[in-house]
């Protein structure tokens, strides 16, 4: 593969300007989309997330700025999970971005595949660095000479320590905003036990603080499995992750992922402790990632063609509260109605403002609020104010609800609960139409060319799985096993592999994917 981008859907923005047919309000108020979700997707997602104010573009390919709108996102996704991981005795700390080349080809053997993704630095100034430096695509290398250093006796087991950081990685394949860009923020965690008992639990602990991060905050149903052999992280020994779904794209997409590196990375870097007998022995490690990604998949799964839909709980802003005035009523009664609403809501807990601008007019406000996906719009008219009432609007499905003042924290609660439960249900509804059974390969290959997400019966054979990306690629992508979920369908004596015929080994999830 050379360095050039082939355009694809999802990619770089269309350029404007010469040529572009939109609408001429449009171009005038800024408004509304140009592109439907189901019908172009690609630059339906690229236009929802610059005029979502998620995204701006940058001047570099595969590197985006994150607004504030999206940085709020992210930061309460990390509230949630800096939390959960405190009460596990997971600890904080930061390692440099760069790695000494020495350091970095320690992995080699891993890192074989990955490095033409590695970037370096090559110069200061106008002169070449005697070594050059190359940034952290991950920081296995970077940390664990540490850790070697710093577990001397059973003692100083576990160690468990996370960081929030950026990575580079040099993708050469589409980028899009989100789901696969050169810059990315994440958090890694990087424990040592010195049993693999402990491992293995931590492993599945973390992935449920996944699970919840994805359905509980984001609103999108995964699922939680284990990677095939050919899919695991190379440098470990098994790896779990949770699996979403883009039904637009017919592609799964890995979430977040938990491995267990057994004792690879204890062996390449002499990680080893005294045990309680006196002996020299191996830690078990593990480590685990979720990142920047978790946004775009949210965008893909719930947005609409009036632009983003945030579910409540990673909303920034939940309720926007506009006033409506028309020519004699008491405008000056509805502002101040509105401002006494925002406070009575944020006293509650509930993250609310009002949009007072008196140079956009309402309309522009509701159409401005729904592309930025706001899960709730309350309206203050002349009638309201007259009848102590709101009105409010949610983004999800457009349902219009008169609320008394009297009641306005506990029904907006209940409204913004609601729709993070519909959020999810309407999720898990498209994305189970899109799960199909194959028993067959013809079955398999249909299911495919329907852009669904396969559930087979499997041999779990390397050579297997080689073989259905061989005989699956094409222009969209060869398929591949997604993960094998840790909730098994039953799988009868003498089932059958789809692929191979051998006798079946367990249920595996197949699919096209990012
Ligand atoms: C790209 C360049 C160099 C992925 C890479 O998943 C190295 C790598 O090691 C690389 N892309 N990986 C695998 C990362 C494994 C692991 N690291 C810690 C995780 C979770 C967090």
């Amino acid at each position: 593969m050379g360095g050039g981008e082939p355009k694809k859907s999802g990619g770089e923005p269309k350029k404007s300007g010469g040529g572009g047919k939109k609408k001429e309000v449009k171009k005038e108020t800024g408004l509304g989309l140009t592109n439907k979700k189901d019908e172009n997707f690609g630059e339906w997602y690229s236009e929802v997330v610059v005029n979502g104010e998620m995204i701006e573009y940058y001047d570099i390919s595969g590197c985006y700025i994150l607004r504030p709108w999206a940085m709020a996102v992210w930061e309460i996704m990390q509230n949630f999970f800096d939390a959960e991981i405190k009460k596990m005795k997971i600890k904080n700390c930061y390692f440099p971005l760069f790695v000494s080349p020495a350091v970095l080809q320690k992995e080699k053997d891993h890192i074989e595949g990955f490095a033409p993704e590695v970037a370096w630095v090559t110069k200061s100034g106008q002169s070449d660095l005697e070594v050059p430096i190359a940034i952290r695509p991950t920081s296995e290398t970077v940390m664990y000479p540490y850790y070697s250093k710093w577990i001397r006796g059973h003692r100083d087991l576990p160690l468990k320590l996370n960081q929030w950081c950026n990575v580079v990685r040099w993708e050469f394949s589409h980028p899009t905003p989100f789901i696969r860009s050169r810059e990315f923020l994440w958090q890694e965690g990087h424990t040592a036990f010195a049993t693999k008992e402990e491992a293995d639990t931590e492993v599945l602990e973390i992935l449920e603080l996944y699970r919840r991060i994805y359905e509980e905050f984001l609103a999108i149903p995964v699922i939680k499995g284990k990677k095939s052999e050919l899919e695991k992280f190379a440098g470990g020994f098994y790896t779990t992750s949770v699996e979403a779904f883009i039904p637009n794209t017919g592609r799964g997409i890995q979430g977040a992922t938990s491995h267990c590196l057994g004792q690879n990375f204890a062996k390449m870097f002499e990680i080893n402790f005294e045990n309680e007998k006196g002996e020299k022995s191996m830690v078990w490690q593990n480590s685990w990632a979720y990142s920047s990604r978790t946004i775009g998949v949210m965008i893909m799964v719930h947005g609409d063609d009036k632009g983003l839909v945030l579910p409540p709980r990673v909303a920034s802003l939940q309720v926007v509260v506009v006033p409506v005035p028309y020519k004699d009523a008491d405008t000056q009664g509805i502002f101040d109605a509105c401002s006494a609403t925002v406070d009575t809501l944020c006293e509650a807990g509930i993250r609310a403002e009002a949009d007072l601008r008196d140079n956009y007019s309402p309309g522009w406000k509701y159409s401005h609020w729904e592309m930025k996906g706001v899960p709730l719009r309350i309206e203050i008219g002349p009638k309201d104010f007259d009848n102590n009432q709101v009105r409010a609007v949610r983004r999800d499905n457009s349902a219009k609800k008169d609320i008394p003042r009297a009641e306005l924290v506990e029904k907006v609660n209940q409204l913004l609960e609601d729709i993070q439960k519909s959020l999810f249900v309407a999720a898990k509804e498209k994305r189970d139409a899109c799960v199909q059974v194959a028993r067959t390969w013809e079955e398999f290959v249909e299911a495919l060319g329907q852009k669904k997400m396969i559930l087979a019966p499997w041999c779990d054979e390397e050579e297997v799985e080689k073989d259905v990306k061989a005989r699956t690629k094409g222009e969209m992508g060869a398929a591949k096993s997604l993960c094998s979920p840790f909730d098994q369908p039953e799988l009868p004596e003498g089932t059958k592999c789809f692929a191979s015929g051998k006798p079946a080994k367990k249920w595996s999830y197949w699919g096209r994917s990012y």
